[in-house]
């Protein structure tokens, strides 16, 4: 029986209503595993596509605080777990008041084939609260990552499911979770990474994902003859991935010059500096300051407040060889697209979690602008997250140069092979298309052969 994917998507959509972030990730997979169908008959007869949009198992639960005011605060946790086929569960937790089970979904959904593409063997899964951590102190963070963790911990372990940070959880958040997880298990054990390195965190894991963007984008250039030598970015976002997107961009020589939050995003014609970024990682990570203040700092920057960036974000109609957005999903949106397009762009790497909209991939691919899809672009912080656990598995940690070395790998593998199966299968240089069919055969081919599960 032929069934299309079109049918399948509809029905994906009646199932999943008021979930467009989801439809949004699923849709985008589709249209490039579409372009292989007729290569794998077998997916539709094993139902390969139904089964994946259908999450293995989703923990919802209540998550009961006391705030500094001794009021009792209630928020609601997630642990989607989306796909077991190639490896234990994984991928971060995200702390934000945005959070629902659509953007959970999404996330699962997007991690299953970015940690296939690792070539690790680690599953999908997402989790989070749509607790806000800004604004709360040390003491009630606490409070609350360990109410969370005392739901979370039964369904966690390090050969179950290995949660680490996202947007909200950083080295402060995996520390209270960690320590709660040990107490009431009894057990050290490398159920979450992410963690410090004096106890069992990897080295490079907080620069993991920002330098693996860097080299996954550099790999691109390289390709084409360029280099980021005198570049001109503009990165988005200020938290983990943009710092050390920067970080690594300055290293080969290119010229940074915008850096935002939720509250509104600056522009330092000059270039955010290594010294400039030291400013920013303690203002932000120490801090928990706004990125306005930096133009208190650097008076010559221009600050500008726009606190809803999915409408419209001016960030992005900055002049600029290359884009890289660091900060959420559909962060950039038609307009921006355009706007991209219209300055001459030349490629668009995306840091964060799918932060472009639907119809800005679609006018990239359409203009000729060089597009590092997210789940490529963006998993070396989960592979270093895998390496993390094979440190903890082997009880033995290794030096920070080993670690990047193996991360430079592991991104240039998954360049290499977005741009063979793009060739292979799509249209050479589409490594949205690349990525999405690499990632995608492995875990079906693992579910034909594992059976109905
Ligand atoms: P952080 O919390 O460290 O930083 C997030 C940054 O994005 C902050 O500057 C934040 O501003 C801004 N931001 C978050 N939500 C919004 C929003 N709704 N509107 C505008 N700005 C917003 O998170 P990360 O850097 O870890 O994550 C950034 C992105 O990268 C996410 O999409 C995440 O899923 C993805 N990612 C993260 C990985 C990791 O290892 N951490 C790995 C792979 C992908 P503010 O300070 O105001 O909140
Ligand atoms: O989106 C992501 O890949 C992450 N937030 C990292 C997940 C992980 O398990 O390290």
């Amino acid at each position: 029986m032929f069934v299309s994917i079109e049918a399948i998507l509809e029905e994906t959509r009646r199932k999943n209503p008021k979930q467009p972030e989801f439809i949004q990730a699923v849709t985008e997979v589709f249209r490039s595993i579409e372009k292989v169908m007729d290569s794998f008959p077998d997916f539709i007869y094993h139902k390969i596509l139904e089964r994946m949009v259908e999450p293995e198992r989703v923990i919802m639960f209540r998550v009961p605080w006391v705030d500094d005011n001794e009021q009792l605060q209630i928020n609601r946790g997630f642990r989607v777990e989306m796909n077991s086929a190639i490896g234990p569960y994984k991928g971060g937790l995200r702390f934000h008041p945005s959070v629902n089970l659509s953007i959970m979904k999404f996330l699962g959904f997007e991690q299953t084939f970015k940690n296939s593409l690792t070539s690790l063997s680690l599953g999908g899964a997402k989790g989070g609260s749509d607790f806000d951590p800004k604004g709360k102190s040390d003491l009630e963070v606490m409070r609350f990552c360990q109410s969370f963790m005392s739901e979370l911990y039964r369904h966690i372990g390090e050969n179950t499911d290995v949660p680490a940070g996202d947007i909200g959880v950083g080295g402060r958040e995996i520390g209270y979770l960690f320590g709660q997880y040990k107490r009431l298990r009894n057990q050290f054990s490398g159920a979450m990474t992410g963690k410090g390195t004096n106890w069992g965190g990897s080295f490079l894991r907080p620069e993991a994902t920002g330098y693996g963007v860097v080299y996954y984008a550099a790999r691109i250039l390289e390709n084409k003859g360029e280099t980021f030598d005198g570049k001109t970015c503009l990165v988005s976002g200020s938290g983990n991935v943009a710092q050390y997107t920067v970080e690594k961009l300055n290293e080969l020589g290119a010229r940074v010059v915008t850096l935002s939050d939720s509250s509104g995003y600056i522009f330092d014609p000059e270039g955010i500096d290594a010294e400039k970024l030291k400013f920013v990682m303690e203002l932000k990570n120490f801090r928990r300051g706004r990125i306005g203040e930096y133009k208190e700092k650097y008076p010559h920057a221009e600050y500008h407040h726009n606190p809803d960036v999915t409408n419209f974000n001016p960030l992005w109609n900055h002049k600029a060889d290359y884009a890289f957005p660091c900060a959420t999903e559909n962060e950039i949106n038609p307009k921006d697209a355009k706007n991209l397009v219209d300055n001459g762009i030349k490629m668009v790497v995306e840091g964060a979690n799918m932060p472009t909209c639907e119809e800005g991939v679609d006018l990239f691919q359409e203009k000729g602008v060089l597009f590092g899809p997210a789940k490529a672009a963006n998993a070396g912080g989960v592979a270093v997250s895998g390496l993390e656990m094979a440190q903890n598995g082997s009880r033995i940690p290794w030096s920070r140069e080993k670690v990047d070395k193996e991360l430079l790998k592991i991104m240039t593998r998954i360049h290499d092979m977005s741009l063979e199966y793009a060739e292979r299968y799509s249209e050479p240089g589409n490594y949205l298309d690349g990525a999405n069919i690499a990632g995608f055969l492995k875990v079906a081919q693992s579910m034909i052969d594992q059976g109905y599960v």
